[in-house]
């Protein structure tokens, strides 16, 4: 499913949407709505947004970042794995814990893992995480290399949410990969940054600016689809 992507919307369960808002994210031609959000996500609020987008057609899948927040019902699964943390725990610390705890339950056929590499550190995934964020261009290629090769990670995720980043750098990662698709996310705002994100990376990820301007959010899809 996720090898056709090229735009998704990612919503975080604990900022709001009006009904109208979120029928305008549904239907703007996006690939697809990943649930997610690093801090706030509780069980009762992904449960309220994923049925909400459950009243349309695309697929809606999870972003898992806190085990408490793991809802039934999603299309997909999808599991961080950050690369570049400095912490093993981001990397396999606690997927390991909840394998333990509940592997039995898991539908391994719906989870993908994404191979993170965090580069904005004042983010508050790049502040959870303490990544090594100061990554040159030829070493977060180099992570994204090992993700694919060592790890088989079908999704390569440079993430840089909250700022645009160093496109030369996305480019960089992209050539290092031949099989794992590349997600970009972080400060995709308007159409412009949507193209330049979209010329360097297979699936373009847009957050924030579906909250603070709905109008210009819109505009990405066509943006990215266009290129
Ligand atoms: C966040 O990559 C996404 O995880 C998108 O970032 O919120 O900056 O668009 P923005």
């Amino acid at each position: 499913m996720i090898d056709t992507w090229r735009h998704v919307f990612k919503l975080d369960p604990d900022r709001s949407l009006t009904e109208e808002e979120l029928e305008a994210v549904c239907l703007s031609g996006t690939d697809a709505i990943m649930v997610g959000g690093s801090s706030g996500v509780t069980y009762d609020n992904t449960v309220d947004l994923m049925s909400r987008v459950r009243q349309f057609e695309l697929p809606c899948v999870l972003e898992v970042s806190d085990l408490e927040a793991v809802v039934p019902g999603f299309d997909l699964y999808l599991i961080p794995m950050v690369l570049n943390a400095a912490d093993s725990g981001w990397l396999i610390g606690r997927h390991s814990e909840a394998v333990e705890q509940f592997g039995y339950l898991i539908p391994w056929e719906m989870v993908i893992p994404e191979g993170y590499i965090i580069l904005n550190p004042d983010s508050t995934a790049g502040k959870l995480t303490s990544a090594d964020s100061s990554l040159s261009a030829a070493r977060a290629a180099a992570y994204g290399q090992a993700g694919e090769r060592l790890m088989s990670l079908p999704v390569i995720y440079v993430e840089y949410s909250g700022t645009f980043g160093d496109m030369e750098l996305v480019a960089s990662v992209r050539r290092s990969l031949q099989q794992s698709r590349l997600f970009y996310g972080g400060g995709v705002t308007d159409a412009e940054t949507a193209a330049r994100a979209a010329a360097v990376s297979d699936t373009v990820v847009v957050g924030n600016i579906v909250y603070s301007d709905l109008a210009k959010a819109l505009e990405t899809v066509q943006a990215v689809k266009g290129t």
